[in-house]
C-alpha cells in the first residue's frame, strides 16, 4: 500500500458531461446546469488536473445517463486494482457496467461488487491510513461489507462511518488534504467523524466548498469561496491552491471529487 495513497496519483479517468446534463439527480429545484458552460469548466478541470501532475483520460459524454459527468461514483481505484461499485440511484447502476470495459484497458485485476448491496464513490474517503466509508441514502451496510472484504484483502482498513442525513454523499462535506488532515464542515468536524485527524474547518456560510480535492502539491477548490481560499493558504503553505469555477456541477449536486476517479500507476 502507497503510504500517500490518499493524494499522490498519476492518472485520472473523467467523462464529458452530456446535453442531457439538465436530466441529472438532484435534491432541490434550481435552474438547469447550461451544457456549454459547464463543458467549459470541465475543460478547466481537466487542465488543472494535469497542471497538478497527473495524466487526464477523458471518455466521451453517455447521454443515456445524464450523471454520468459524476465518474467518482461507478468506482474506486487503487494502485492495486479498480473496483467497480454499485451506484445506489437507479438511474445510475448502469453507469458501472458502462466504465468497466474502460477499466479492464487500465487496470490488471478489477473487481466487481455483486451487490445486493450498495456503494456510491462519493461516500468513500481514501486516507493515507484508511478508507471511510459513510452510510447514506446511497451507500448501505451490505454494500460497505462487500466493499471491505477486498480492500482488506489488498491491506486497507476499511472503516464503517455515516454520512450526515443532510448531505448527498460523505464528501459532499469533506475532503482529504494529506498529512492526516480534513477539510469539512463544522457539522461534520464536530460530530467526531474525523477523531484522530486534523481538521480544516469551514468558515460559515461556505460549506460548499468543503467538496475539494488534493491532487500531489495541489488542492483543487471551488470558486467563490475567499475564506476557505484564505484559510487552505494558510493552513497548507505548502501546496498551491487552485480555484476553480463549479456553478453548473453545482447545479446537479456534484462538486470537484466527483468528476474524477484518481489513481497511481507505479
Ligand atoms: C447524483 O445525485 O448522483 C448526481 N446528480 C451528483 C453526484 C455527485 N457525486 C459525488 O458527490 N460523488
Amino acid at each position: 500500500m502507497l503510504s500517500e495513497v490518499g493524494y499522490r496519483f498519476t492518472h485520472t479517468i473523467s467523462r464529458t458531461p452530456g446535453s442531457s446534463i439538465a436530466d441529472g439527480l438532484r435534491a432541490g429545484s434550481g435552474p438547469d446546469p447550461d451544457p456549454a458552460l459547464f463543458l467549459a469548466q470541465h475543460q478547466a478541470y481537466l487542465d488543472a488536473l494535469a497542471e497538478a501532475g497527473v495524466t487526464t483520460l477523458c471518455l466521451p459524454a453517455l447521454e443515456a445517463f445524464p450523471d454520468s459527468v459524476f465518474v467518482e461514483d461507478p468506482a474506486l481505484c487503487f494502485p492495486e486494482g479498480a473496483i467497480l461499485l454499485r451506484p445506489g440511484a437507479q438511474t445510475r447502476l448502469g453507469e458501472a457496467e458502462a466504465i468497466l470495459p474502460v477499466l479492464q484497458e487500465q487496470f490488471p485485476t478489477v473487481i466487481q461488487l455483486q451487490g445486493p448491496g450498495y456503494v456510491d464513490g462519493g461516500d468513500i474517503m481514501v486516507t493515507d491510513r484508511e478508507v471511510l466509508v459513510g452510510l447514506s441514502a446511497r451507500t448501505n451496510e451490505e454494500g460497505f461489507e462487500e466493499l471491505a472484504k477486498h480492500l482488506k484483502a489488498w491491506g486497507y482498513r476499511p472503516r464503517m462511518m455515516k454520512t450526515p442525513e443532510t448531505i448527498l454523499h460523505f464528501k459532499t462535506a469533506s475532503s482529504y488534504l494529506g498529512s492526516e488532515t480534513v477539510l469539512c464542515t463544522r457539522d461534520m468536524a464536530e460530530s467526531g467523524l474525523f477523531e484522530g485527524y486534523k481538521t480544516v474547518v469551514i468558515p460559515q456560510g461556505e460549506e460548499v466548498a468543503a467538496n475539494a480535492i488534493r491532487v500531489n502539491d495541489t488542492i483543487l477548490m471551488s470558486k467563490g469561496f475567499p475564506k476557505t481560499a484564505t484559510l487552505l493558504r494558510k493552513t497548507t503553505p505548502d501546496v498551491r491552491v487552485v480555484e476553480l469555477d463549479t456553478s453548473e456541477a453545482a447545479r446537479v449536486d456534484g462538486g470537484l471529487s466527483c468528476m474524477s476517479l484518481r489513481y497511481f500507476k507505479g
